[in-house]
């Protein structure tokens, strides 16, 4: 069809003909139905028309300027913009119905890990997406088919200046959105940031020139980071000494524990853990970034915060830290492992794991593959394999395990699937990720008595946590299930709150802490039972145990500046205009005023910020210890 628009010239150049005049226009009104529907979905909320038109207008106005020099230049950008800009959007909005942000062309490297999680594409990618591309094809058909059918349009002739008039108002009203975007700069940074066209160029831009946009540290943060003094209270290195064995466990959020569905208890093993040495958190969130269960790992082996759209992995994998397991072998232990049932380069767990300081790595390929569910091993073989591999260990050890059979879509089998569903939730996420959830207790339960066994427990401090969620309140019909279950609209504070388990036999009394926390705190938390104080390196997070207030910076799934505190959930826009932030009192859920708290908005951008600096400039360590130092002088 382009082949037939651009031949039909125009006569002398004072008339154009109606097809491409119609082309021109079919093509502008669906590329604002298109973006119109993608600005909604990704949450850009009441601006979404503004977006759209800008979007098109700015397209239009391209086109207008090419157009003044070369007709078939213009259609022929305006049509290959129109499909690589449709293509996007597909990707785009699929990407970002699992992970809440637009992807960014710095997870190239991360393409590769696609393979390895094709059961979550295929669950992702429906056709709320691919109808974005579906009338890419159909254009082509139209013009090889019938577009000689429609010849007359091709006679019929618009008097050129009509056409023009028509194009110069597109211009100057691109040019109007474009002044009032430069003259309120803090919507210009927020709009170039969401629009689809400005958000993909400043991106690959900012990729390929290397303008990673931080400031400097403030020395103020930099030393509220960095933790001189722990208060010795009566927890204080209670679980001296002890085996540290640390599960994080896959999209585990906090509703599960101590609630029944229909009568059927989700986490019996888990609630029963919780009467008995156990100390429970139960304000306590996930933080992550681009990089999902890899950056919680992340964050809570070392306070600290991954990059917001790659893997803390992939891209600070050499540089010097000193958390968890470095801390530990400091302090007597006799190594770190890491144990985890899938393939050792997923996540690039391969590299970043001995750089920081694990001795060994369990990965897939060295359990045996027996009772596979969906991407490895089960839960409970896995647990049973690994409890046989620390039997050898020297103690005092630290294992860090990573759980995987409660991963996205859900898939447990048949025969694994111990609560009887409404038929309602049968086949749906939300059904399919309680089963999850109660299959991952007993595979717990097992991992306990396989400890108790081995004679490995009374001598450890055992700590549990989900790394994400697992239901997202963007997707209606689990938004729905659970607004249903919970008894109030499901929302921010019942979507990141994930469940963080300190259990240490006959050293601690059952408990409840309520202050707010996050993953990053559970460094400087567990080092509090342990007794250990660091002065190495910086932490982002806090003791919870002395903790005066909580505060939580998000970035992933919800906008860098949202936070959650002891009283509120601070939801930043997608958009990043802070009028249009969503507030909750988390006390009843209720909406409040968020001018009252922009303040803070800043406060938890910043602290990201700042970490973001220090990793970017491999800051994190102070004084290395004598295993790093012999590492480096390998090198
Ligand atoms: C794979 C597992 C899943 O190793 O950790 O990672 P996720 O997709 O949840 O980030
Ligand atoms: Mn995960």
């Amino acid at each position: 069809m382009f082949v037939h628009l651009i031949n039909k010239k125009s006569e002398e150049g004072k008339t154009e003909n109606l097809a491409y005049i119609l082309s021109v226009f079919a093509v502008l009104i669906l590329f604002f139905i298109k973006s119109f529907y993608l600005y909604r979905e990704i949450e850009i909320g009441k601006f979404s028309a503004v977006f759209g038109v800008a979007t098109v207008f700015i397209t239009g106005a391209v086109f207008a300027l090419i157009y003044h020099f070369s007709r078939k230049a213009a259609i022929i950008f305006l049509f290959t913009i129109y499909s690589l800009i449709s293509l996007f959007m597909c990707i785009d909005l699929s990407y970002y119905s699992y992970a809440r942000h637009l992807p960014s062309c710095s997870q190239i490297p991360m393409l590769t890990m696609i393979g390895g999680i094709s059961n979550t594409v295929n669950a992702i990618v429906t056709m709320r997406q691919m109808w974005l591309v579906v009338d890419l094809p159909i254009w082509f058909i139209f013009a090889a088919v019938i577009k000689n059918k429609f010849n007359y349009l091709y006679s019929i002739k618009i008097n050129l200046s009509t056409f023009k008039r028509i194009i110069c108002a597109v211009v100057a009203l691109s040019f109007i959105i474009i002044a009032v975007v430069c003259f309120v700069p803090s919507f210009a940074f927020r709009y170039l940031k969401n629009e689809i066209i400005t958000y993909h160029v400043l991106d690959i831009a900012d990729n390929l020139f290397g303008s990673f946009a931080v400031d400097e540290v403030d020395s103020e943060t930099y030393a509220m980071a960095y933790p001189e003094e722990e208060e010795h209270d009566e927890l204080w290195g209670v679980a001296q000494g002890r085996n540290v064995i640390v599960i994080q466990i896959e999209a585990m959020q906090a509703f599960v524990i101590n609630r029944e569905y229909n009568g059927q208890v989700i986490t019996p093993f888990l609630n029963s853990l919780l009467e008995d040495d156990t100390i429970y958190f139960d304000n306590y969130y996930y933080q992550i970034g681009g990089g999902n269960t890899s950056d919680a790992e992340f964050a809570v082996n070392n306070s600290l915060f991954a990059p917001e759209n790659e893997s803390a992995y992939m891209r600070y994998t050499d540089n010097k830290y000193y958390g968890l397991p470095y801390l530990l072998k400091d302090n007597g232990y006799t190594g770190a492992y890491a144990f985890h049932g899938y393939e050792r380069e997923f996540w690039n767990r391969d590299k970043a794991y001995p750089n920081q300081g694990f001795d060994h790595y369990y990965s897939g390929e060295q359990f045996d593959q027996v009772d596979i569910i969906e991407m490895g091993i089960s839960d409970r073989e896995f647990f049973m394999q690994s409890v046989d591999i620390m039997k050898t260990f020297e103690e005092p050890f630290y294992s860090f395990m990573i759980t995987l059979s409660s991963h996205y879509p859900y898939n447990i089998p048949i025969g694994y699937r111990y609560i009887e569903l409404l038929p309602e939730h049968e086949g749906t996420l939300f059904g399919l990720y309680i089963e999850a959830m109660r299959y991952v207790d007993k595979a717990l339960e097992t991992l306990f008595i396989e400890l108790k066994e081995s004679g490995l427990y009374e001598n450890s401090i055992v700590v549990m946590y989900g790394d994400h969620m697992g239901l997202p309140n963007y997707d209606w019909q689990s938004k729905q299930f659970m607004s249903e279950f919970l008894g109030h609209e499901y929302y921010e504070n019942d979507v990141f709150k994930v469940p963080l388990i300190i259990h240490a036999p006959n050293a601690v009394e059952s408990q409840t802490v309520s202050v707010t926390g996050g993953h990053v705190d559970v460094l400087p938390t567990l080092l509090h039972l342990l007794g250990i104080e660091n002065d190495k390196s910086v932490m982002f997070g806090q003791d919870l145990f002395t903790a005066e207030e909580g505060f939580v910076c998000q970035q992933a799934h919800m906008a860098r500046g949202s936070f959650i505190d002891d009283e509120i959930v601070y939801v930043m826009a997608q958009n990043q205009i802070d009028l249009n932030s969503d507030v909750y009192k988390k006390s009843d859920g209720s909406r409040v005023d968020p001018s009252k708290y922009y303040y803070k908005s800043e406060l938890a951008k910043k602290r990201i910020e700042d970490c973001m600096y220090i990793l970017e400039n491999d800051l994190v360590v102070f004084e290395e210890t004598d295993e790093q130092q012999e590492t480096s002088s390998e090198d």
